[in-house]
């Protein structure tokens, strides 16, 4: 009986292997919940060549970003991006679907300030319960030890603690 049970676990064990060895990849899935002022989680861990898809969603009473990067660059002495954009250095341009419940949508939402003060990558989410998807594949070059963060309101979140790490294995 127990050798049959044994069997059976290993017979099991070899079809799942074969149906893993067959099926597409799925994407390494996370979620990040942005509130004041942290993101939820506030560490990840991806390996190059996985397929990554980051659904962000804003939980908070303000609209928050995210950029992802390494070594801040200040503007008038205030954090106000990464100086090397984790997308630029990895060739990679992300695919983003906003999802919102309100008209405007969050593309539109940045100022030309905006856009001039933040260099790089980056989703802004209103607030409110707006919502985004991106989705990428980590490339070789992307590999080591990342920031992520949200410099809204002149670098504010920031400095309050809105940022994590990001760490990318071979
Ligand atoms: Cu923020």
């Amino acid at each position: 009986m127990k050798r049959f049970a044994l069997a059976a676990l290993a017979l099991s064990f070899v079809i799942l292997l074969a149906a893993c060895g067959g099926a597409p990849v799925e994407p390494v899935r996370y979620t990040i919940d942005m509130t004041e002022y942290a993101f939820n989680p506030n560490t990840l861990e991806f390996k190059v060549g996985q397929d990554i898809e980051i659904t962000l969603t804003n939980s908070g009473q303000l609209a928050h970003e995210i950029m992802f990067g390494r070594d801040v660059m200040k503007m008038n002495n205030r954090p106000a991006g990464f100086q090397t954009d984790l997308f630029a250095a990895g060739g990679v341009e992300p695919e983003v679907v906003m999802m919102e419940s309100h008209d405007e949508s969050g593309m539109d939402n940045h100022g030309e300030e905006d856009e001039m003060q933040h260099e790089g990558f980056m989703v802004l989410l209103p607030k409110g319960e707006s919502q985004a998807t991106m989705k990428f594949k980590v490339t070789p070059q992307m590999a080591g030890e990342w920031e992520m963060g949200c410099f809204e309101q002149d670098g504010v979140h920031y400095d309050a603690g809105m940022k994590g790490v990001v760490t990318i294995s071979r």
